[in-house]
C-alpha cells in the first residue's frame, strides 16, 4: 500500500488531500517537527534530504510535492484531476504544478526567514539584524511577493481554478503558497479572488478529511 511519510504541519498535508480527492487507500507514517521546526533525523532514512513529503509505493521512493502529485495522478488518477493532453488547460496545469515550488515558495520562505531572523538573533545584535532584515524585506522580498499575489489574483479572475474551469492537481499544488500567503504574506488585503480560492479549497470534503488525518495545520488556518 502507498505510504505517506507525513511531517506534521507541513506540505505533506497536500499529499493526504490529493489521495483523499482520488479515494486512493494509503498508510501514514508520522514524523513530528522538532523544537527548531526541522524534521526528525528518521526522515533521512527514507530520503537523503530528510524533507517531507516523501511517499513510498511499490518499491518506489518519491520526494518533491510536484513529482509526488504527478506520480499519484498518473498512477491512480484514471484521467481525474488532470486536463486532457494537448489542451491549453494541460499546459496551464503543468505550469502551476512547477511554479508553486519553483517560483512562488522562494519569496514566501524568504519572508519567513527575514521575519524570524531578528527574533532569533542574540540580544546585542538584534537591532542590527532587524535593520538588515527589514531592508531585505522592503527592497527585495515584499515587492516580489506583491507581484506574485497580483498574478494569482489576475489568473483566478480568468477561471475559477488555476488550470481552467475544472478543479485539478494544480489547485492542490498551489494551495500551499496561497495558504502561506494568507497566513503571513498579506493576501487578505486586495486579493478577494485568491482569498475566495482559499475558502473554496478549505471547504472541500476531501480537504477536511485530510486535515482530520494529518493533524493540526496552522499554515492553512
Ligand atoms: N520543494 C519541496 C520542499 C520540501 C520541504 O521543505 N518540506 C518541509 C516541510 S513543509 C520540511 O520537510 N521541513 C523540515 C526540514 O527542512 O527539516 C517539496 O515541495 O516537497
Amino acid at each position: 500500500m502507498l505510504t505517506v511519510h507525513h511531517l506534521n504541519n507541513s506540505r505533506s498535508q497536500r499529499v493526504l488531500w490529493l489521495l483523499e480527492e482520488l479515494g486512493v487507500p494509503y498508510d501514514i507514517v508520522r514524523y513530528q517537527r522538532q523544537l527548531d521546526m526541522r524534521a526528525p533525523k528518521e526522515l533521512r532514512d527514507i530520503h537523503p534530504l530528510g524533507k517531507s513529503p516523501v511517499i513510498t509505493d511499490n518499491g518506489n521512493t518519491i520526494a518533491e510535492s510536484g513529482a509526488i502529485a504527478e506520480y499519484i495522478i498518473g498512477t491512480y488518477g484514471n484521467g481525474r484531476l488532470i486536463p486532457p493532453p494537448n489542451t491549453p488547460e494541460r499546459l496551464r496545469y503543468t505550469y502551476w504544478l512547477h511554479y508553486a515550488e519553483g517560483s512562488a515558495m522562494p519569496p514566501l520562505l524568504l519572508k519567513l526567514l527575514f521575519t524570524l531572523m531578528p527574533k532569533r538573533a542574540p540580544a546585542l545584535l538584534r537591532p542590527l539584524v532587524r535593520k538588515v532584515s527589514n531592508q531585505a524585506l522592503t527592497t527585495l522580498v515584499n515587492p516580489q511577493l506583491k507581484q506574485h499575489m497580483a498574478f494569482w489574483e489576475s489568473e483566478l479572475g480568468k477561471s475559477e481554478w488555476f488550470a481552467g474551469a475544472e478543479f485539478s492537481g494544480a489547485d492542490i499544488q498551489m494551495s500551499f503558497p496561497l495558504e502561506a500567503a494568507a497566513a503571513r504574506g498579506g493576501l487578505e488585503v486586495g486579493h478577494p479572488k485568491a482569498m475566495a480560492f482559499v475558502d473554496r479549497i478549505q471547504a472541500r470534503p476531501a480537504y477536511i478529511r485530510a486535515l482530520e488525518k494529518g493533524g493540526p495545520y496552522t499554515i492553512g488556518r
